[in-house]
C-alpha cells in the first residue's frame, strides 16, 4: 500500500522548491527559511487547540497534526519556505515500549524509564513501525495534500543518543547522569539500545518519506552532553547508520531520496567535520558556532563535495556541496525589530563572518523557538532573511 501511495502524481505539483535546492547544495536567489518548532507554543492558534486537545492526541489525530502543521503556513504565508509536520521525537519510545505523558507546564514524563539493562526486556522485541506510527504516516500524506504544492514538507525523527538520554532520564534533565551512567558502566548494552533505537528510527524515516515527507531532519538535541570521544562512540555510528540505512533502503524501494539534515546540538565546536561526512546533504549549526568559519570547515572535511560550488548540479547529484542551516540565537527573537535586523545582517554578511550569498544555505534558527516569544517578531525575522538575503544571493 505504501508503495502505492508513492507514485507519481499523488500530489500536487510543487511550486517552491527552493529548500530542495539549497539542501542539494544549489545557488538560490535567495536564502529558503523554516524554523525548528515553528508549530508550536508561542502561536495562540497552537494554544487555543491544546485547550481542548492532549498533546499526544494532537499528535496521533491526523487532522489535527495536519491543522498545527499548517497554522504557521497560513500565519506566516509566503514568509516560510518549509512545512514540518506536527509530531514529537517521543512518539519513538512509545512505538518501541515505554509510555510517555506529557505533563502540563513540565513536558515529557515516562512513568517507568529504563533504569538498568535487564528493563530492556521491557522493550517490544519486534517492532512493526508501520502499525505503530501509521498515523504519523497519515498526517504527512493529509498534510503533503493540504499543502497543495505551496511549500515542501519535513519529516523528523530523534537521534538515538537523545532518544536513550530520555528513556532513562524519564523526561528533561539537567546533566544526564544516569544515561551517562549507562554510557560509562553498561558500554555494550548501551550499543546495542542504541542499535535498537537507529533501526527504528531509519524504518520510521522511510515510511515518512513513502508517505510524502520530502525531507527529513534528525533531532540530536543532547548531542553536546557528551565529551568528544563519546559522542564519535556513541552518537556518530548510529547517525551514521541512519543516513546509510535510509538512503539505502528508498533506493531499493525505487523511491526518490530525499535530503536529510543532521541536528547534532552542542557537538559541532568538536566534531563538525566528522559530522558533515556522516552521510546528510545538510549540517544544521547551532549558534555556537561561525557561520563562514562552519562554512570553511565543511568544504576542507569534504573535498569532493565541496569542488562543486554547483549552480547546475543535476537533482540527483550524488556529491554535491554539503549545505548548512541556521544558526541564529532564538533568544535574539525576544530583542527589538532593529536588534533582531542586525543580528540576521551578521549572520549572512560573509564579511561580518556570516554564510555569505553562495548559497548551499537554509536559514533556520540555532535551537526551537521559545514558548515566549511575540509571533511579530518572529515575522521580523523571516522578513530580514527574505530581504537581505536576497540581495547578497544575487551580488
Ligand atoms: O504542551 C505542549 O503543547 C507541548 C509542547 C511541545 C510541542 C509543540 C512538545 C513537548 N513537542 C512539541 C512539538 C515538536 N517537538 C515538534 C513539532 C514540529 C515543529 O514545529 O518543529 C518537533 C520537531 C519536536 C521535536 C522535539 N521534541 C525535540 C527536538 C527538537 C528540540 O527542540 O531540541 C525534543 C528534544 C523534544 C522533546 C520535547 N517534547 C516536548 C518538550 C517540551 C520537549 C523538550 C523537553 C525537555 O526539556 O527535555
Amino acid at each position: 500500500k505504501q508503495d502505492e501511495m508513492c507514485k507519481t502524481g499523488q500530489f500536487p505539483g510543487l511550486r517552491n522548491d527552493l529548500i530542495l535546492r539549497a539542501a542539494r547544495g544549489q545557488h538560490t536567489e535567495r536564502a529558503p527559511v523554516w524554523i525548528m518548532r515553528q508549530a508550536g507554543r508561542y502561536l495562540p492558534e497552537f494554544r487555543k487547540l491544546r485547550e481542548s486537545h492532549d498533546f499526544f492526541t494532537c499528535c496521533r489525530t491526523p487532522s489535527l497534526a495536519c491543522e498545527i502543521t499548517l497554522q504557521p503556513i497560513r500565519r506566516y504565508s509566503g514568509l516560510l519556505d518549509a512545512a514540518i509536520i506536527f509530531s514529537d521525537i517521543l512518539v519513538v519510545p512509545q512505538a518501541m515500549g515505554l509510555e510517555v505523558e506529557m505533563l502540563p507546564q513540565k513536558g515529557p514524563h515516562f512513568p517507568d524509564p529504563l533504569e538498568t539493562p535487564k528493563d530492556m526486556d521491557r522493550l517490544h522485541k519486534k517492532i512493526d513501525v508501520n502499525k505503530e506510527l501509521g498515523y504519523v504516516y497519515e498526517a504527512i500524506t493529509m498534510t503533503r495534500k493540504e499543502l497543495a504544492g505551496e511549500v515542501p514538507l519535513i519529516g523528523f525523527c530523534g537521534a538515538p543518543w537523545t532518544l536513550m538520554a530520555y528513556m532513562i532520564e524519564g523526561g528533561g534533565s539537567k546533566g544526564f547522569e544516569k544515561a551517562k551512567r549507562w554510557l560509562f558502566d553498561y558500554p555494550e548494552e548501551s550499543k546495542v539500545l542504541l542499535q535498537k533505537i537507529a533501526d527504528v528510527c531509519a524504518d520510521f524515516l522511510v515510511g515518512q518519506v513513502k508517505a510524502g515527507a520530502q525531507m527529513v531532519q534528525v533531532f540530536d538535541s543532547w548531542a553536546g552532553e557528551l565529551s568528544p570521544a563519546n559522542f564519535r562512540t556513541f552518537s556518530l555510528p548510529y547517525l551514521r547508520s541512519i543516513a546509510s540505512t535510509v538512503n539505502e533502503r528508498l533506493a531499493c524501494s525505487s523511491t526518490a531520496c530525499v535530503p536529510m539534515i543532521i541536528f547534532a546540538k552542542g557537538a559541532l565546536g568538536h566534531s563538525l567535520p566528522e559530522i558533515s561526512r556522516a552521510g546528510y546533504d545538510v549540517v544544521a549549526l547551532d549558534w555556537t558556532v561561525e557561520p563562514a568559519v562552519a562554512r570553511r570547515v565543511v568544504d576542507l572535511a569534504t573535498p569532493g563535495s565541496a569542488a562543486k560550488i554547483s549552480k547546475g548540479a543535476a537533482d540527483n547529484e550524488a556529491a554535491h556541496r554539503i549545505a548548512l542551516q541556521g544558526n541564529m540565537d532564538p533568544s535574539v527573537l525576544y530583542a527589538s525589530k532593529e536588534a533582531i535586523e542586525k543580528e540576521v545582517e551578521r549572520m549572512l554578511r560573509s564579511k561580518k563572518g556570516g554564510f555569505g550569498g553562495e548559497g548551499a544555505y537554509i536559514a533556520n534558527l540555532g535551537h526551537g523557538i521559545t514558548p515566549g516569544v511575540d509571533p511579530e517578531n518572529l515575522k521580523a525575522y523571516l522578513k530580514a532573511i527574505h530581504r537581505i538575503s536576497r540581495e547578497i544571493n544575487s551580488e
